[in-house]
């Protein structure tokens, strides 16, 4: 590989050294060299060729049933004094993590190739772009990089002889013995796992895992956990946000960055097809959104991947029609199941299936009494394909964002859509978000739990810290903040039905937001925010009962203010490093809800 690199080079011989591999594989980027990788993959049995008659080029994987999603619980921030973490991170000492992983890491490669692959995480060449190098034992890794983000010699290229890189180590951490075979998914124990950053270098290690965000190092221990940490240095923002371009009747065009949990609907809002008449939404991101001033004084974004790496069960025609067709081909599946045709399926698409090889790779039938996709089951797929990708999606100045969304999955209590009173208000409601927990992350049970700005398990940083950089962008703002609106679209009515439809009708909603921001329509002041008058939203030729849409707006002042006493007590865990605007905003909204 032709880089003259010197610090480069320098690592990946120092990891070789570390790791032991049988062979050291720069990727290139080419075609030919990923349908190398999965012929080889096929040819082992870690991967299944799906039928190239119904989905030419995509290919099926079935992780080891112990590797299924993030483990929160085995993902480190390693900075030098623990309370830079904050109360809501693992936090170990990095000399003494580096020991620990060291020792794992040494010969951990036994057996196995070891592949470099130089990334870039947005646009080459975007002044927002970062470069990354992933060093990793998994050619799944490999392949699933270079969809999800930009790889190869171009990117080295970009990066010349001196360019700035994050070093992104990863080993699935299941050396081989001479002889030894390898299994379909190897992976190491719990235990051993390590999903470790070290943010006062830009360095990530990570061991034992080859499942998401635990392995494709670009995406979430990069472009959110290091990233939050580079943006608060630099005056930028990292964001767990989809973002996607409105276009209203008259031709006015709406960027929104929406901040939800993993597996709240970011792909489907992302990909929305809006259902009311001569509105249409193009995709610009589904994750993450990379965002900085610019010399008009907007704030512009771009999304730093290149795919999507989307949660598929419950993903269909109906739910999503842009991402089913933006799988028809040349994508990965993970964990979904195996159709007698050789095609793919999963619990929610449509269409039942009546005979299928489930995720574990057994005999599967719908009397089986179990799914046939992992709940987390996910599909890797090019940007590209997405038939409403926006034609500026790689646009290296990025889109002015002239809104933020937060939200979450709540059941109960917060209502369809609320304005901030102003941008502080806004800041208070991203950080006191809350959301019912989902199959995305392994280890953190089915509860309620509070998730500010959908970054809990993705900032680098201390939270109470993160909160005042938000506040800090305001102030640089001024006049030209987004406007800020939290969403919920998952109420259910006292008997358990889902109070609002959802999916496509969603844009309902966002001409309301986008009617907001345009000024060209008023609202009502609630103790929580700005809410649609009367007749203000568009639910034209929708069947919702008077009373489900009443029970959908409504506003429970007493829940509202028994959530600010667990609020209270949540801040309490941060101690004094939470800002006092934050703590005003609290006391606010209380006597507002008095
Ligand atoms: O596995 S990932 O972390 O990439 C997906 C998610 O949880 O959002
Ligand atoms: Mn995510």
């Amino acid at each position: 590989m032709k880089t003259a690199h010197q610090r480069l080079l320098a690592w990946v011989a120092e990891v070789e050294a570390m790791c032991q591999p049988d062979s050291v594989e720069w990727i290139h980027g080419s075609s030919i060299e990923y349908d190398r990788l999965m012929q080889r993959m096929v040819e082992t049995g870690a991967a299944t060729r799906l039928n190239r008659n119904r989905r030419p080029n995509s290919y099926l994987f079935r992780s080891d049933p112990s590797d299924v999603a993030r483990v929160e619980n085995r993902t480190f921030i390693a900075c030098t004094s623990r309370e830079d973490a904050g109360p809501t991170n693992n936090w170990i000492d990095p000399a003494e993590l580096k020991k620990t992983m060291t020792a794992l890491y040494t010969g951990c490669m036994k057996g196995r190739t070891m592949y470099v692959i130089p990334f870039s995480m947005g646009p080459i060449g975007s002044p927002l772009s970062r470069i990354g190098v992933e060093i990793t034992d998994s050619p799944y890794v490999v392949v699933n990089m270079q969809i999800m983000t930009r790889v190869g010699e171009r990117v080295l290229e970009a990066l010349g002889e001196r360019g700035e890189f994050i070093p992104c180590l990863h080993s699935v951490g299941a050396p081989l013995a001479d002889g030894q075979e390898d299994v379909a998914w190897p992976c190491a124990p719990m235990e051993q796992k390590y999903i470790a950053h070290f943010p006062d270098e830009n360095l990530i290690w990570s061991y034992g895992s080859g499942y998401g965000g635990n392995a494709l190092l670009g995406k979430k221990c990069l472009a959110l956990r290091i990233a939050s940490n580079m943006a608060r240095r630099e005056g930028w923002m990292a964001e767990h946000m989809l973002i996607l371009r409105l276009i209203n009747p008259q031709g006015k065009r709406f960027h929104l960055a929406a901040a939800f949990p993993s597996a709240c609907g970011k792909t489907n809002l992302a990909m929305l097809q809006p259902t009311i008449p001569g509105w249409r939404c193009e995709c610009i991101g589904d994750d993450i959104a990379w965002m900085k001033i610019a010399a008009d004084g907007r704030l512009y974004a771009i999304n730093p991947e290149a795919g999507f790496f989307g949660v598929a069960p419950g993903t269909s025609m109906k739910s999503n029609p842009m991402a089913m067709r933006t799988l028809d081909g040349n994508s990965i599946f993970t964990n979904c199941a195996l159709t007698d045709d050789g095609d793919i399926w999963w619990e929610g698409m449509d269409g039942p299936c009546d005979h299928a090889i489930d995720w574990k790779g057994d005999d599967w039938t719908p009397e089986s009494g179990k799914v046939a996709a992992h709940p987390n089951a996910r599909f890797t797929a090019p940007a590209a394909q997405c038939p409403v990708i926006c034609e500026d999606w790689e646009n290296p100045a990025g889109v002015p964002i002239d809104g933020f969304i937060f939200g979450g999955r709540r059941t109960q209590v917060v209502p369809l859509v609320t304005e901030a009173l102003d941008f502080d208000h806004g800041v208070f409601m991203g950080a006191m978000s809350a959301s019912e927990t989902t199959a995305a992350a392994l280890d953190v049970g089915q509860k309620l739990r509070r998730d500010p700005f959908a970054m809990l398990p993705f900032c680098g940083y201390n939270m109470a810290d993160y909160w005042a950089h938000w506040f800090a962008m305001g102030d640089r703002l001024g006049a030209k903040t987004p406007k800020i609106f939290y969403v919920n679209w998952f109420r259910t009515s006292r008997d358990g039905r889902w109070l609002w439809p959802g999916f496509g009708e969603n844009s309902r909603v966002l001409k309301w937001i986008c009617q907001r921001i345009e000024g060209a329509i008023a609202a009502r002041q609630t103790p929580i925010g700005q809410m649609p008058r009367d007749g203000d939203l568009d639910l034209e030729g929708l069947d919702i009962p008077a009373e489900d849409f009443a029970e959908l707006m409504e506003v429970d002042r007493r829940a509202f203010n028994d959530d600010l006493d667990d609020a209270e007590e949540y801040l309490a865990r941060f101690g004094d490093r939470v800002p006092k605007r934050l703590r005003a905003q609290l006391e606010a909204q209380r006597k507002r809800l008095a």
